[in-house]
């Protein structure tokens, strides 16, 4: 039998059957030793091989196929092993807001950085825009300005409102989506928003830092009536960036990958060398220095 892992609570998998069914199931032994480097062996997102005990109705999976691609976080910044957030993904999406709670554009650059570096397509999802004021629209304006020049598509909705949601649930048909951002961005309201029904769990917004509360505490898959899924997600804190090469971390950034066949060297790093393009357009104005800076910070952190 075939089936896609939905939710995976440590030792206790979900599995989705072809005819929509859910299983509960284990995973055969021999798996834990394999893959040791990540703390879950099975992710949410693989299509696995199972089998049922025809008496008691436990699953067993006997096989991993192989991973399109997957996307992965560390424990720490400094901890040797990771987690597999998802697999098979089609799009990530970062839910991002400018109020209760704040995220920075270093974090959105850090989770962009992560998506190019595992070749998943990625958007940025402004939530809660019912709360923008003149001041927050002004922010706001500029933050997407710089990511749509950048090269990413850019949403704003909701989920409180319905605002835009249907825009958003319109791009989601049919594909592995994933929902990533910090904790109370809304990642779970704005499911519900999409789609009604699966009364996901949400939570305040508490304390002067005006933060969330993790109220999702493990990664789930959840099936869109139309066909489809989106991944929700534990709020995080930090984006512990796997290590790159430095020379894929311009790659990256796709308004600076554009620009290397301009620039005199063709291996140009875009910060020390004569002729450089990217700095050329940053005086210009047509890269962002918010986006340089960012560059420079990941650039020094690998
Ligand atoms: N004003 C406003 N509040 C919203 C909106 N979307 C979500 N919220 C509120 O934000 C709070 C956090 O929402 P959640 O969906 O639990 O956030 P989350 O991103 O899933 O958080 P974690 O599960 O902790 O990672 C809840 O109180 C929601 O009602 C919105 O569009 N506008
Ligand atoms: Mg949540
Ligand atoms: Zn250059």
């Amino acid at each position: 039998m075939e089936g896609l892992v939905i939710k995976s609570t440590g030792s206790r998998i979900t599995v989705r059957l072809e005819d929509g069914s859910m299983q509960d199931c284990r995973l055969k032994g021999q798996f834990r030793i394999k893959e040791i480097k990540h703390t879950n062996p099975v992710a949410i997102g693989d299509r696995v091989v199972l089998e049922v005990d025809a008496q008691h109705g436990d699953g067993l999976i006997t096989k991993i196929h192989p991973r399109e691609n997957y996307i992965i976080r560390k424990a720490t910044k400094l901890s040797k092993v990771s987690h597999i957030i998802a697999a098979n993904l089609d799009h990530a999406y970062l839910i991002v807001t400018l109020a209760e709670p704040r995220t920075s554009t270093g974090f959105i650059d850090r989770f962009l950085v992560t998506a190019e570096g595992y070749y998943i397509p990625a958007s940025l999802v402004f939530n809660k825009i019912d709360l923008y004021g003149p001041e927050l629209k002004g922010v706001y304006k500029q933050i997407r300005g710089i990511y749509e020049k950048a090269g990413y598509r850019c949403f704003a909705v909701s989920a409180l409102k319905g605002t835009n949601v249907d825009q958003l649930k319109s791009v989601l048909q049919g594909k592995i989506n994933l929902f990533a951002g910090h904790s109370g961005a809304g990642k779970s309201a704005l499911i519900n928003a999409i789609q009604p029904g699966l009364d996901i769990r949400t939570g305040e917004i508490s304390g002067v830092h005006l933060k969330g509360m993790h109220t999702t505490t493990f990664a789930e898959m959840h099936a869109l009536n139309d066909g489809g899924f989106i991944v929700d997600t534990p709020g995080i804190r930090e984006f512990g960036l796997i290590h790159f090469e430095q020379s894929e971390i311009h790659r990256c950034f796709p308004e600076m990958e554009r620009m290397l066949p301009y620039c005199q060297y063709k291996n140009c790093t875009h910060t020390h060398e004569p002729g450089c393009a990217v700095k050329i357009a940053l005086d210009h104005g047509d890269v962002s220095r918010l986006r340089y800076n960012s560059y420079l910070s990941i650039l020094n952190d690998s």
